[in-house]
């Protein structure tokens, strides 16, 4: 067992971790495809997932039925000041919870091995790039963390001997007697928690197996920590999708966008354009760290490798390049298996066939629920996607012409509109509120504030988030202008509008052509919507609903904001009050 490395620090930290968790084996990852092919393997043995004959290199595999998503409940910002960690985040005293993580992860390895995993968010070799250490007990996460990451060695490398890391204590919480038999997915769900320490820049997760619970570099240090991080040194850490857009000239962008969880983002990056002569490549699917370059303007780096996108719903008609890039090397979890070795979803094409198995594990039947777990996931490399960037590696990152931000709304936001200025962006970004969906435990489809659809991913107070976007403003050269769009705008037969997917095209083209001075808008109080969408071809029922703009619902959308900011004073940026002030001033008098 050497699981010595360059770097003293990590060795103190791993020997600590090993002391604590009592791990029976440890076992330091190199990254190596040999390596996951073994782990793979040993799963295939054990008879917890399982080789799918259709897809190379691919498994199936299904949790336990409660441990499937992110628990925000149970997801903590401990930083030193309560006030730090704000009115969206709970809080802990660090210091009672380093006690009780001490507890449990005491010896909480026993009859299991403990897994090393260093990892490189962001590309090897960059600057800006963040390096973390997940030490982990479940082989699952390691698997996904060897897609989803630049894991192992090259991660090593670019820490180097001196070089710092972001610690992640991970356990699934269910220590082994001599003897025991496992449970088939260990989890724990009673004692179940996701612990940040800002300031010391490390993570502890407990008891889940699952996700953004146990993919520790994803959303606990790309965005929780990072958005720390980020703040300290003037960028951003954002729950963006980043996507180059090409008109048929040629000319290109980069424009990113902000929606919350299974609200979109997968979907907008690999969109696969209806407009003919239209292109869009796919830099990155969930979080994009985004600063200033050289030339004053802002440009964003996608720190992951893999896409751990949502199954439900993909198909050849809504996202082609995703089913291409699924075609191999990809674990799919929670989704259904067929009696041919292949996966199923709903949505994915008609109607569920004989045999099914579901995510369960067991002999689907109609009545047994949906085929496959609303938050079913695969996870990928994303260097499959048939439409990768080919600056999606750049470690200087991409120079963004736009931000969008939007969320899933039955009322009142139109398809598309155009802030009015940064300040005014930076308020359309506090104001998002979206309706609940699968990708957390909890209800669905219920109304909630999503401000920049990070309300579940800022490692601090919201309000002095809001602050650092107003100052990032001020910094700023040629920054890109700040558009809202909804896809999800329902018609009075209770239907979606708007056509959505491939036909989402026609909005970003809109959007290009306003970035380059050359489309026309019509000043609403609200922003600028358009006046010449292209919907060549396109049969619309409810046209006249999808720009509409209704005095009496915004109005109620600015009451209720008002008494939303009021929960970040006295942090609240005066700026966005004044542009809610606005807002409710341009309304009345239209
Ligand atoms: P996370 O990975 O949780 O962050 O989700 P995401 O934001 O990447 O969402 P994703 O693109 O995976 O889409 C989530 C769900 O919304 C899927 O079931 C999609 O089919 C659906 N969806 C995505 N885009 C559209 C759209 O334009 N219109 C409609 N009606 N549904 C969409
Ligand atoms: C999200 O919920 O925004 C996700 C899935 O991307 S998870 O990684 O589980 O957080
Ligand atoms: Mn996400």
């Amino acid at each position: 067992m050497n699981y010595k490395t360059r770097n003293r620090s990590l060795n103190r930290w791993i020997e600590e971790a090993v002391a604590l968790c009592k791990p029976e084996r440890v076992h330091l990852c190199d990254g190596s495809d040999v390596e996951y092919d073994e782990l793979a393997r040993g799963l295939v043995e054990a008879g917890k997932i399982t080789p799918l004959k259709k897809r190379p290199n691919s498994f199936w595999c299904h949790s336990d039925p409660d441990d499937v998503a992110r628990v925000e409940e149970s997801t903590f910002i401990c930083s030193e000041r309560e006030e730090d960690c704000g009115p969206t985040n709970h809080w802990q005293d660090p210091k009672t919870m380093h006690a009780k993580l001490n507890e449990l992860f005491d010896g909480c390895m026993q009859g299991r091995t403990m897994y090393i995993v260093p990892y490189c968010m962001g590309p090897v070799g960059s600057e800006f790039s963040i390096v973390g250490v997940q030490i982990t007990d479940s082989v699952y996460a390691v698997l996904n963390m060897k897609i989803m990451t630049r894991m192992g060695k090259p991660a090593l490398e670019h820490l180097g001997e001196k070089g710092t890391f972001v610690p992640g204590l991970h356990s699934v919480g269910v220590p082994l007697k001599p003897g025991q038999k496992d449970m088939f997915w260990p989890c724990n769900l009673k004692e179940r928690r996701i612990v940040h320490f800002p300031e010391e820049r490390r993570i502890c997760s407990f008891g889940s197996g699952y996700g953004g619970n146990a993919l520790l570099g994803k959303k606990c240090l790309a965005l929780r920590i990072a958005s720390a991080i980020g703040r300290d040194e003037g960028w951003l850490a954002e729950h963006m999708l980043i996507l180059g857009i090409t008109n048929p000239e040629g000319e290109k962008k980069y424009i990113a966008a902000a929606f919350p969880s299974a609200c979109g983002k997968t979907n907008l990056a690999m969109l696969q354009p209806t407009l003919p002569g239209w292109k869009v490549e796919c830099v990155g699917d969930d979080i994009a760290w985004i600063r200033f370059g050289k030339d004053g303007r802002l440009y964003a780096v996608n720190p992951e490798n893999g896409y751990f996108g949502v199954a439900p719903g993909t198909s050849e008609k809504t996202n082609p390049n995703a089913m291409r890039t699924i075609e191999r090397n990809t674990i799919f979890t929670n989704v259904a298996l067929k009696p041919d070795g292949d996966v199923w979803w709903e949505g994915i094409n008609g109607a569920p066939p004989p045999g099914l198995i579901s995510w369960l594990g067991k002999p689907w039947t109609p009545e047994s629920g949906p085929a496959s777990h609303p938050n079913a996931r695969y996870t990928v490399p994303s260097r499959q996607c048939p439409i990768f960037d080919p600056e999606a590696n750049n470690p200087d990152g991409v120079p963004l012409s736009a931000i969008i931000f939007g969320g899933r709304r039955s009322s009142t936001i139109p398809l598309v509109f155009e802030s009015l200025s940064w300040q005014h962006g930076v308020f359309l970004g506090a104001s998002v509120s979206s309706e609940t969906t699968a990708a957390a435990k909890g209800e669905v489809g219920k109304l909630r504030h999503d401000p920049f659809a990070m309300l579940p991913f800022c490692g601090y107070h919201m309000g002095d988030y809001f602050s650092h976007w107003l100052e990032m403003g001020k910094r700023g050269k040629n920054l890109p202008r700040i558009y809202y769009v909804n896809w999800f705008r329902k018609g009075a037969d209770g239907r979606f509008i708007w056509p959505g997917f491939g036909e989402n095209c026609r909005v970003l083209k809109w959007i290009f052509e306003r970035t380059s001075g050359s489309e026309e808008g019509k000043l609403t109080p609200i922003g600028y919507v358009p006046t010449s969408l292209d919907l060549s071809g396109l049969k619309l029922s409810q046209e006249e609903s999808l720009l509409s703009v209704d005095k009496e619902a915004w109005l109620q959308e600015c009451e209720e904001l008002k008494s939303y900011f009021k929960l970040f004073d006295p942090r609240m940026p005066k700026g966005l009050l004044q542009e809610l002030q606005q807002l409710k001033e341009r309304l009345h008098s239209s």
